[in-house]
């Protein structure tokens, strides 16, 4: 309980307000009208009044009407979580993508509260002579908002398109996408295995709104495409989530994903399950997905740890971006998966084509070679596709085999 209060306050400072003081009751059976029964709303009064705040957060959800009513009661601004990220993602968003996806959040909460902001409006502009809207306002209004959002949306899918065809120009290899709890460190695994240090890593929530993919060196000749994108958190308001679809399609497209865990966090546990929700409210459960627990060297007993996680899960990669051989065993991980999706397989080319001989060294691991008269026999391992096209250019495949003999046949 506090420490959602404390990740809240850790938002409502990302936002730039204050927090001057906090208040906690446990809600049996929520008040239909105001979240919170009649009585404490009476204390919050006497709260905002003596701390002089102008602005209440709530951690948890409020419906349109319950917002309004607490406005009226406590004669300030009031929000809840949802409406405190959109606020951050709003100030945060630098892509043209990304504004538009939060500009699509924030109309759709807006849409039934309508009533509510208008009255904020007023006020703010002293209320002297300005009238409520009416009716027929409210109307048009909400007419020209369903507009914008059906706009929005057209928008969104063209960058969807665009992205499709980005994606079906790349040359094929072994895709990623990092996904986590905000600050769980995705960002930093991304930078650590690129090397390249312009990648923006915060010790805030949200520093990261946009994709970003990166072509990254495995080693033994191995690379893969990995791709950070915006983190998660409790009580992901469902606009945004819908909204940033067209960004976490990377996500989907991906052979696998890396969920990135903050394994010094003390609510790592309750992390990944929110992680998880979220995974299945964007229908992407059944993806592969490899734990990275990252911030080992924040943990006193990391040997404990490992142990106890690798039992539930199994393969789980440990992981540290603060020393520079941190991120080995993850680079150890994506090749050997790379591995499992290349079977070594012998492949025959006429001694005649030297040119294709040199290309396959170029685009695989060629682990064995065996030169006779009918022709070079190799072993070797390519991307799926690279296989598909070899077959289809006539190339004599003889074979998946581990062992060290070519099939004959
Ligand atoms: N101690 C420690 N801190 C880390 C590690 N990885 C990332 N951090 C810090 O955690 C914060 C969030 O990192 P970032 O990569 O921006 O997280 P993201 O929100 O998941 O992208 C930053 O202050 C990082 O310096 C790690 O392995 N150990
Ligand atoms: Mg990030």
């Amino acid at each position: 309980m506090q420490e959602h209060l404390d990740e809240l306050a850790r938002l409502v400072d990302t936002a730039g307000a204050r927090v001057l003081d906090r208040l906690t009751q446990q809600v049996e059976s929520p008040h239909p009208g105001t979240l919170i029964g009649e009585g404490k709303v009476e204390e919050l009064a006497a709260l905002v009044a003596a701390t002089g705040a102008t602005l209440v957060i709530f951690d948890d959800e409020l419906s349109p009407m319950q917002g309004a009513n607490l406005e009226r009661e406590l004669k300030v601004r009031v929000m809840d979580r949802a409406e405190v990220i959109l606020d951050i993602f709003s100030t945060r968003a630098r892509s043209h993508e990304a504004k538009l996806q939060v500009e699509l959040a924030q109309l759709e909460y807006l849409l039934p509260r309508l009533r509510r902001m208008w009255t904020h409006l007023s006020r703010i502009r002293g209320g002297i002579g300005l009238r409520g809207p009416g009716e027929t306002q409210l109307e048009t209004d909400r007419r020209m908002i369903r507009q914008k959002i059906q706009w929005l949306k057209g928008k969104l899918r063209d960058v969807e398109r665009h992205r499709e065809t980005i994606r079906a120009g790349r040359t094929p290899m072994l895709s990623v996408s990092l996904v986590g709890y905000t600050n769980a460190g995705k960002s930093s695994i991304l930078r650590g295995l690129s090397g390249q240090h312009e990648i923006v890593v915060e010790d805030r929530l949200f520093a990261t709104l946009d994709t970003l993919t990166r072509e990254v060196e495995l080693g033994e000749g191995y690379r893969a495409r990995v791709t950070d994108t915006v983190g998660f958190i409790r009580k992901l308001p469902h606009h945004l989530v819908a909204s940033f679809r067209a960004t976490l399609e990377e996500a989907r497209s991906a052979d696998m994903l890396l969920h990135v865990v903050d394994a010094s966090h003390p609510s790592w546990e309750e992390q990944m399950q929110v992680v998880e929700e979220v995974l299945l409210e964007l229908g992407l459960q059944d993806r592969p997905v490899l734990p990275v627990f990252n911030k080992m060297d924040q943990l006193a007993d990391p040997v404990d740890f490992g142990r106890r996680v690798s039992a539930i899960y199994p393969g789980a990669v440990l992981t540290t971006t603060m020393r520079t051989d941190g991120l080995a065993t993850l680079r150890a991980a994506l090749r050997e998966r790379e591995k499992e999706l290349r079977p070594p397989t012998w492949l025959r080319l006429p001694l005649t084509d030297g040119a294709r001989l040199a290309a396959l060294y170029r685009l695989g691991e060629v682990m064995e070679r065996r030169d006779s008269a009918e022709g070079f026999d190799l072993l070797v391992r390519l991307p799926p596709e690279d296989l598909a096209r070899l077959r289809h250019d006539g190339v004599e495949v003889l074979g998946t085999s581990v062992a060290g003999a070519p099939p004959v046949g």
